[in-house]
């Protein structure tokens, strides 16, 4: 039985344009969106149908959080206090912490404790209106601990009404009993980690960090030739700290997203253009490691580059368990518009994942919205730690 949200704000995000639908209807069945349009146009079949009405207030796509470290062992409220104390993120890294310190304590906690340390920060995003979250591996670094990881990230999407999205991140740090030998770390461990996951169903998508104190870019290409075999898609943490050529890279092999990318250039704007990649901006590692270089928003709007945001939640750079704030900081540190930020965590973070039928109000997606007391998207940018939402739907049912 199909039923409709009647007398909604729609913010459909299904065209370029920001437009914004007043005395809205959204009409669904089945999990699936069957229409969505002006009120007083709504199809005579569905006019006698079930309502429930929206009051006015602003209804969205569920947000898609699509770059995070959700499921990790231990914190690192230690490492905080010691960048307080002048230490920086990489000098951390370099002496055997950061994310080794949390690959570590990953390694000792078993898919059970990880799957309980991991439901609270999960549910912290519901509680904002996320119904899809991309979920890394990476602090395993090796089989056992890599494959435990996205298993427990399976688990997750099994126990909440949200949609989970696995990526396989085994090169994410080069391991201290593989220190200054990345290329048979890659060889002995990532690869046979990869395939083992894939076989098993636990990969989406194959992603790694492309820095200085993880891998160049050639070990990143062998990376991606091994994804490419297997026919997973590609994406990549690329220009964080510094300017690596990831990004350029991502795009040569026609990568989902390139993320973070503070240090992209215009060039490489331009080459991700060319390959529809999206540019995944990640404000909570900005503000948490105090960076001053803003990734190039203004070469990405130039030319055309969908622009996503996500929390990047993680243990040491970026603590940010909130989606509705990234917005605010997209819109505060990076000058995003209050549009940009919604279609970030909505249309181009599904675009991010590969999920056209995600993160839009028109037929035929997924019935996944997110109904908020606020009357436009400005509104629900500008609070500094407010949650305004009213109600979630997943799949059509309210929850
Ligand atoms: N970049 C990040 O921001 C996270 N991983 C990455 O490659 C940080 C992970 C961590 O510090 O634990
Ligand atoms: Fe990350």
């Amino acid at each position: 039985m199909p039923q409709v949200l009647s007398n909604a704000r729609l913010a459909p995000l299904d065209a370029p344009e920001d437009r914004l639908i007043e005395a809205g209807a959204v009409v669904i069945e089945g999990g699936r969106i069957l229409w969505a349009g002006p009120g007083a146009e709504l199809p005579g079949e569905f006019t006698g149908a079930a309502r429930q009405d929206m009051e006015g207030r602003l209804v969205t796509p569920g947000l898609i959080d699509c770059h995070t470290h959700l499921v990790f062992g231990g914190d690192r409220a230690g490492e905080f206090e010691a960048r307080l104390n002048g230490a920086s993120y990489e000098e951390i890294a370099r002496a055997g912490g950061g994310i080794l310190s949390t690959v570590a304590a990953t390694r000792g906690a078993d898919e059970a404790a990880l799957v309980a340390a991991a439901l609270p920060r999960l549910d912290a995003l519901i509680a904002e209106g996320v119904t899809v979250v991309e979920v890394k591996s990476g602090y395993g670094l090796d089989l056992d601990t890599e494959l435990r990881m996205l298993r427990a990230a399976r688990a997750l999407g099994r126990l909440r009404p949200v949609t989970i999205v696995t990526s396989f991140l085994g090169a994410h740090a080069c391991p201290a009993d593989y220190k200054g030998r990345a290329d048979a770390y890659l060889d002995e461990v990532c690869l046979p980690a990869l395939r083992a996951a894939h076989a098993e169903g636990l990969v989406d998508a194959v992603d790694g960090f492309c820095e200085g104190i993880a891998f160049d870019t050639t070990q990143i290409a062998r990376l991606f030739d091994a994804a490419r075999a297997l026919g997973l898609p590609v994406k990549l943490h690329a220009e964080q700290l510094s300017h690596m050529g990831g990004t350029a890279l991502a795009a040569r092999y026609g990568a989902l997203s390139a993320d973070h990318v503070e240090y992209a250039t215009e060039a490489d704007a331009s080459a991700m253009a060319t390959s529809g990649t999206v540019a995944v901006l990640l404000p909570g590692a900005f503000y948490a490691l105090r960076e001053t270089q803003a990734p190039p928003v203004a070469a990405f709007r130039a030319h055309g580059v969908p622009m996503a945001l996500a929390t990047d939640l993680n243990p040491g750079s970026s603590p940010l368990h909130s989606l509705v704030l990234t917005m605010n900081m997209g819109c505060t540190l990076f000058r995003l518009t209050p549009w940009e930020a919604l279609r970030g965590v909505t249309s181009h973070a599904a675009r991010a994942l590969g999920l056209p039928d995600h993160g839009r109000i028109a037929a035929g997606a997924v019935a996944d919205l997110a109904v908020w007391d606020v009357a436009s998207p400005a509104e629900l940018c500008w609070r500094i730690g407010f949650n305004p939402l009213h109600a979630r739907y997943r799949k059509g049912e309210r929850c």
